[in-house]
């Protein structure tokens, strides 16, 4: 009867995010009770509201007691949250909030006429309820809530996510469903969704979303769609969240009427003027535009003979008036040229540092090809110290198993954030690059840094089309407001607050996910392999892919096997994209001797009798790694089998089914790859290792015109 107390937990079906405000254990809550009696807060703006609506039916829900409200503090364990304007009680305690800007906060236990009180205390109303949000993630996670002292402030200004929405409801490279955005009903259905959407990137300190594909559609500027885009900015203002838009570089021409997009053209100067006026008429705290310009077919400056700097000037001369930023893809390899496609967007880019406005950041991915399970940092990185760059990660797992694998992207994310580029001397990192502290003396003034997402959300009742997902989403907002952040301390806390304090849950669950990402590795693309996927949807193995519009948009591209050899050499012997990285890291990238095992075949080709780390041959270690990959999945599955008893059924049955798709799927990963592989480096397997299940033939005719997130 105990036991089955203890692990009563109610069916759950994941809507509630990491917000689920379930009550924390008894002995907790009794401690917690008494430093939550009363909550003094206002509500005179719409951000005070959305604070104090969190703060009591977080604290109602956690501690099973909603607290008395109050103006001010007249008991002990009062919690008063606000600035100095907009609480007396705050006015008067003088506390120092200067490092804090506009958006930290700090949480303190101080003492009020007496009485013992917790403050959260902000310059500015969104920083109060950033400080409510982290105040009530201290009670989910299970810690003390006695002397507190914590402040707390972002460390990269734009924290915005980026959907990939198109606006007939398809999400491009989207497994969760159509897109959460009705446009057809918009702008006076505004479905309640929207509000909890806000209220969960508030609660990490995201700050912005462009709601629609780069891909994009120039319908998304005109008036009819701008009203709806003003609808959704309603709602998400009381959280601090920005709106922003995908811009079409050709708008001009195709809803603007003009002959071209020239972005010399005086015209088409001025037409985007009076457009980034009707915008801010229509939505005053408009966030800017993303921008994707010549890349994989989008219109861009170059169609006119312009450069990046040309465009991108265009359109933040546009949006300065009104304090606007332009946000600038760099993932640009063109139709003509020939060079490795790793090495494009660095050859493109580099020449315009220091010449784009104030108010550009450029957005690079992680790695220079595509967000692969694994790629080194992109040499963009520290390569332009004059010029603002901002991250882009991809949240939604186009290459790393969609939504049934469990892949926690957090040690992807803090890999990349850790590289050295060593442009400075050791410690130069990309986390560094992005929060504009590494060129500190070179970069504008007026400077803004920034840290983008591609959203894995869409209509799934669920949010992300598997529990595990919406780890991604959390800890890209935990690292996005500060990129030095732990992976594993923030998958703690996403555990506890969306599953459970038990120790002997948290524990294990937190094992399997920092192992996860590196499995994903093992059983896709090991040893540096990259871009290896099925064509066009992107699911599946697809080693084989050749021929086709493009020779990038294959496999045997990357990976070249031949008899004699697999990998892409980008050393000095080969396409020499080592040379786009610092001298120390280019020399270390370069020598086959010394370059780190994991990008072996990213920067090398080898012959298959290669010697790894291991002592074991290329081929053997491709394999085991293979093997290695497949395993992992299979011992995450007895893990969560082990974990029934400590989570509630409808959560665990779904996640137990995904991971048995994640092991069908690991095995014919393994299979199909060791299949194609072993033509070419004609070599027995290792002893012990089970043989492919089919026939390679078998695996190349599988088929899936179906496949969700396709971008046709
Ligand atoms: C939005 C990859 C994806 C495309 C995506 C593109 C990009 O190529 O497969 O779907 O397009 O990246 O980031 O622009």
């Amino acid at each position: 009867m105990l036991g089955l107390l203890a692990f009563a937990v109610q069916a759950e079906d994941g809507h509630d995010l990491w917000m689920r405000y379930v009550p924390i254990d008894a002995a907790n809550a009794a401690a917690s009770r008494s430093h939550a009696t009363e909550l003094v807060a206002a509500d005179a703006t719409p951000v005070q509201s959305a604070a104090r609506a969190e703060l009591a039916r977080g604290l109602g829900g956690l501690l099973g007691v909603a607290p008395a409200m109050s103006d001010t503090v007249t008991r002990d364990g009062a919690v008063v949250v606000g600035t100095r304007a907009s609480s007396r009680v705050i006015a008067r305690l003088r506390l120092d909030t200067r490092q804090l800007g506009a958006e930290g906060y700090l949480i303190r236990s101080v003492r009020v006429d007496g009485h013992a009180a917790t403050v959260i205390a902000a310059n500015e109303d969104i920083g109060a309820l950033y400080g409510a949000f982290h105040f009530l993630r201290l009670l989910q996670t299970g810690q003390s809530l006695e002397n507190l002292d914590l402040r707390e402030a972002p460390r990269v200004k734009l924290r915005v996510l980026n959907h990939w929405d198109n606006l007939d409801g398809h999400v491009e490279r989207g497994y969760a469903g159509a897109s959460i955005w009705d446009w057809h009903k918009l702008p006076d259905w505004r479905d309640p969704r929207y509000t909890d959407y806000a209220r969960a990137n508030a609660s990490l300190g995201i700050n912005g979303t462009v709601l629609n594909n780069v891909n994009s559609n120039a319908l998304s500027l005109t008036p009819m769609y701008l009203e709806k885009t003003a609808a959704l900015a309603d709602v998400f203002r009381p959280y601090g969240i920005r709106v922003y838009l995908s811009a079409r570089f050709s708008a001009p021409i195709e809803i603007g009427g003009l002959e071209t997009a020239d972005p010399l053209d005086p015209a088409v100067r001025r037409w985007w003027k009076d457009k980034a006026d009707e915008i801010y008429r229509t939505i005053p705290d408009f966030g800017g535009f993303l921008v994707k310009a010549n890349s994989e077919g989008q219109p861009g400056p170059q169609d006119y003979g312009r450069t990046h700097a040309d465009g991108a000037n265009m359109l933040a001369d546009a949006l300065a008036p009104h304090g606007g930023t332009v946000m600038w893809r760099a993932f640009v390899y063109s139709h003509e040229e020939p060079d490795d496609r790793a090495k494009q967007a660095y050859t493109e880019f580099v020449p315009h540092d220091g010449r784009f406005r104030g108010n550009v950041l450029v957005q690079v991915k992680n790695g220079a090809i595509d967000f692969q399970p694994r790629e080194p940092f992109h040499p963009l990185f520290g390569a332009m110290p004059k010029t603002p760059l901002m991250m882009e990660f991809q949240i939604t797992k186009e290459y790393l198993g969609f939504a049934t694998h469990l892949v926690y992207l957090g040690p992807l994310y803090e890999e990349a954030l850790k590289a050295d580029t060593r442009v400075r001397g050791p410690g130069s990192t990309v986390a560094k690059v992005i929060d504009g502290s590494l060129h500190g003396d070179t970069l504008p003034k007026s400077r803004t840094t920034g840290m983008a997402g591609v959203a894995n959300i869409g209509a799934d009742r669920n949010w992300s089309g598997s529990h595990f997902d919406q780890a991604n989403w959390y800890v890209f907002g935990r690292m996005a407001w500060n990129p030095e952040s732990s992976a594993r301390a923030i998958a703690d806390e996403w555990v506890r607050m969306t599953f459970s304090n038990d120790a002997a849950f948290v524990g294990p669950v937190v094992e399997m996910m920092m192992g996860s990402r590196e499995a994903a590795v093992d059983y896709m693309t090991p040893l540096g392999l990259h871009h290896l996927m099925g064509r066009g949807h992107h699911y599946g193995p697809g080693p084989w892919v050749e021929g086709g519009p493009r020779a990038d948009w294959t496999s045997v591209y990357y990976h070249r096997a031949s008899r004699d050899g697999i990998g892409f050499d980008r050393s000095a012997t080969g396409s020499n994209a080592v040379a786009q990285y610092a001298p120390a890291v280019a020399d270390e990238f370069g020598d086959v001797e010394r370059v780190p095992e994991e990008f072996l075949l990213w920067f090398h080709h080898v012959p298959w009798d290669h010697r790894t780390a291991s002592g074991r041959p290329l081929w053997d270690e491709l394999v085991h790694r293979y093997t290695r990959g497949v395993d992992y999945v299979k011992k995450m599955r007895g893990t969560w089998q082990g974990l029934e008893s400590r989570v509630d059924a409808e959560r665990h049955a779904q996640v137990a089914s995904f991971l048995g798709i994640q092991e069908k799927e690991a095995q014919w990963w393994r299979d199909a790859s060791i299949a194609y592989f072993q033509t070419f480096s004609g070599r027995p397997l290792p002893e012990g290792e089970a043989p492919p299940a089919h026939s390679l033939e078998y695996y190349e005719s599988l088929q899936f015109p179906y496949a969700p997130g396709d971008g046709k």
